[in-house]
């Protein structure tokens, strides 16, 4: 039988996390994970508002991007696409509270994702910014999220987004926690910095660190000082929250067919 060799891509990826400072929430609001034999990556932050009712939303994001996880492994819902990992995790989650989702995969040399919410991605190409996935939200600060037992969050209303990728692309998902505190050029600028240099650090330790900087600097000026602005709204700074960060180095491979 012949073997047929083809040109293939696939990401190799490392995430770093920084919850915020809460000695009732150790684990914060955000969850992710990273299955390198399904290629997959998911992101999900928990809306802190439910707070107010007693209910740690990192539970719902953390089983959320659990049964994600364990479908991808398991049941190979992303064979249909991420939109479809995200219903079956949705559907299999039974924890109260919301959150936001991003799930990634690479299928031949497209990057695949469906998304909820102010998570999300982007991709560098050659050191600029080539595509940064865009935000849902009914208003400032309010993303639209996954919620259990309410038809107007379902997975169903995830953006589902299709980007051609190439060897050499650099993926920067994270939470809001990352792209409220730094700009695309500033993301940009540590990417190089990065890529050019010798750190030990993984890139994705050296922008969640970035990110921390700002998030606490009241001096700053931030993109969501800027939202902010936009929307009519005063905020100094810095957003203080937890902290995302998953870099996926697109990469090509010479798989047997
Ligand atoms: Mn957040």
């Amino acid at each position: 039988m012949a073997i047929k060799t083809s040109r293939n891509l696939m990401m190799i990826a490392g995430s770093f996390y920084i919850p915020k400072e809460n000695e009732n929430k150790p684990f914060g609001e955000d969850a992710h994970f990273f299955c390198p034999s399904a290629q997959v990556i998911g992101i999900a932050d928990g809306v802190g508002g439910w707070s107010r009712y007693g209910v740690d939303s990192g539970e719902y994001a953390r089983e959320l991007m659990r049964n994600a996880e364990y479908d991808v492994k398991n049941y190979r819902s992303i064979d249909v696409g991420p939109k479809q990992v995200l219903r079956q995790a949705y559907s299999d989650t039974a924890a109260a509270g919301s959150s936001t989702a991003c799930i990634i995969s690479i299928a031949g040399n497209l990057l695949l994702a469906a998304n909820v919410g102010d998570s999300g991605f982007m991709v560098i190409r050659a050191g600029k910014t080539f595509y940064r996935s865009p935000v849902q939200q009914y208003r400032f600060n309010f993303p639209y999220q996954l919620q259990k037992s309410s038809r107007a969050n379902g997975a169903e209303q995830a953006a589902e987004l299709t980007v051609e990728v190439e060897g050499g692309d650099i993926v920067v998902a994270g939470t809001d926690g990352l792209f409220d505190n730094l700009f695309v050029d500033e993301i940009e600028t540590i990417v190089n910095d990065y890529c050019s240099g010798n750190s030990k650090l993984s890139l994705s330790e050296i922008l969640a660190t970035a990110a921390l900087g700002k998030s606490l600097d009241k001096t700053t000026v931030s993109p969501f000082e800027v939202a902010a602005y936009e929307a009519g709204k005063r905020r100094s700074g810095g957003k203080y929250d937890d902290i995302t960060v998953v870099v996926a180095h697109v990469v090509e491979c010479s798989c047997m067919q």
